[in-house]
């Protein structure tokens, strides 16, 4: 039996996901644990490789609290990563020093793929859900957290390649040439996904956000097709209330440009947006139906101080104001990244956002 939560300390970031007041702009950063900070590496070599660091749920939950000690963030993200789907269904997921993920036995099949739908995922993918309830636990009501999952077409992207891809030239063959074999893989993975959220919400994720990567390499039909139908099937069987409270919803789809407008249709709470679509932009097309998220270039932070603090600046100006906006980067941190550059963007961003809330000139869509 669950107990009813006692409520958070802070709740900025579930309020304005809901677009409701709030004092300041809420904030947390996109792959805010990870390679950027050293105390991250530590773990990391300690762990031995970087799955052996998600199954641990002593050590996934040490460097999901890592960055919260540093800086001053809204949010925790779970510690994890979106190939652990594929990895339970049998794939062989492994990391080589310096190179991105591969498996050992991508899909190259029909077979392969019918063979998915029966596998039982939920138990071997217990060491998440165990580390969502350790990191709630280690939080203890301070700030919510979020949990998380790929989309099924970036997760598929992985799983046909075989490893990361620019060209995607299996994924693409296959939507092109075998769709209902394609269908068939997003429906599956729509399921053990949809489930695997349930659960990670289940033990304690307070918001969810689905990482849609590699979208924006589908155009038109075939975007809503492969990537954002399986998504709102998704959505619509998550448990969007746990605890008596809602759980909102994340899409965030990488160059999503003119797509958020139907992306904002879907049902979700909130819209990730990167730098190539400005927040102003992105308000518009989406007609205030969702929060936004975002929108600051990872690159921005290699800058100086003063540069970062006019990034910062024109993120806030760019959606102006009013409640809805979750202030984060347009994709993650990268390792190159100096820890104390990512403090400045964070301190900015208490210090200038308080001046686009409360009931100054009476309205909240001014700009
Ligand atoms: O320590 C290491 O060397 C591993 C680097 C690393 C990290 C820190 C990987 C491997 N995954 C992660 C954690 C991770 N991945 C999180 C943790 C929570 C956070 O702090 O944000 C999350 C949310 C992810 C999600 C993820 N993994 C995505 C979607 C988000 C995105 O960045 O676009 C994708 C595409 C992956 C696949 C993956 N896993 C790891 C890497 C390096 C990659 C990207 C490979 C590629 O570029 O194709």
């Amino acid at each position: 039996m669950t107990v009813t939560a006692p409520p958070l300390a802070n709740d900025l970031l579930l309020r304005a996901l809901a677009r409701e007041p709030v004092p300041r702009t809420p904030v947390w950063i996109m792959r805010q644990a990870g390679r950027y900070l050293p105390e991250y590496r530590a773990v990391r070599e300690q762990a031995g490789d970087f799955m052996s660091l998600c199954r641990n749920t002593e050590l996934a939950c040490e460097v999901t609290l890592q960055p919260l000690r540093r800086y001053a963030l809204d949010a925790a993200i779970l510690f994890s990563d979106i190939l652990t789907i594929p990895d339970a269904l049998g794939l062989g997921l492994y990391f080589e020093t310096g190179e991105g993920p591969k498996f050992r036995k991508p899909l190259r099949s029909a077979a392969d793929i019918r063979r998915l739908a029966p596998v039982d995922i939920e138990t071997k993918l217990r060491y998440v859900f165990d580390a969502v309830a350790r990191i709630r636990k280690a939080l203890a009501g301070s700030v919510p957290l979020i949990g998380f999952a790929g989309s099924p077409w970036t997760v598929a992207t992985y799983m046909v390649e075989g490893r990361s891809s620019r060209e995607f030239a299996r994924i693409l063959g296959l939507a092109r040439d075998e769709p209902a074999l394609a269908d068939r893989l997003m429906a599956t993975l729509a399921h053990k996904t949809t489930d695997y959220l349930n659960a990670q919400i289940e033990s304690g994720a307070q918001a969810i956000m689905l990482f849609d990567t590699w979208g924006g390499v589908l155009e038109g039909v075939d975007y809503q097709r492969f990537s954002l139908g399986p998504m709102e099937q998704v959505l619509g069987g998550l448990k969007r209330r746990h605890d008596e409270r809602p759980v909102p919803v994340i899409l965030f789809t990488k160059g999503a440009g003119e797509r958020l407008s139907v992306m904002a249709a879907t049902g979700c709470d909130a819209l990730g947006v990167d730098w190539t679509t400005s927040l102003a932009e992105a308000r518009r097309l989406t007609g205030d139906r969702v929060a936004l998220q975002g929108n600051v270039d990872p690159a921005t932070l290699t800058e100086s101080p003063q540069r970062i603090r006019a990034a910062v600046a024109a993120a806030l100006e760019s959606y102006g104001r009013g409640p809805g906006h979750v202030f984060n980067l347009g994709h993650g941190v990268t390792p190159d990244v100096d820890p104390e550059h990512l403090g400045v963007l964070i301190d900015a961003v208490h210090e200038m956002s308080p001046a686009y809330h409360g009931d100054t000139a009476g309205g909240d869509d001014s700009a």
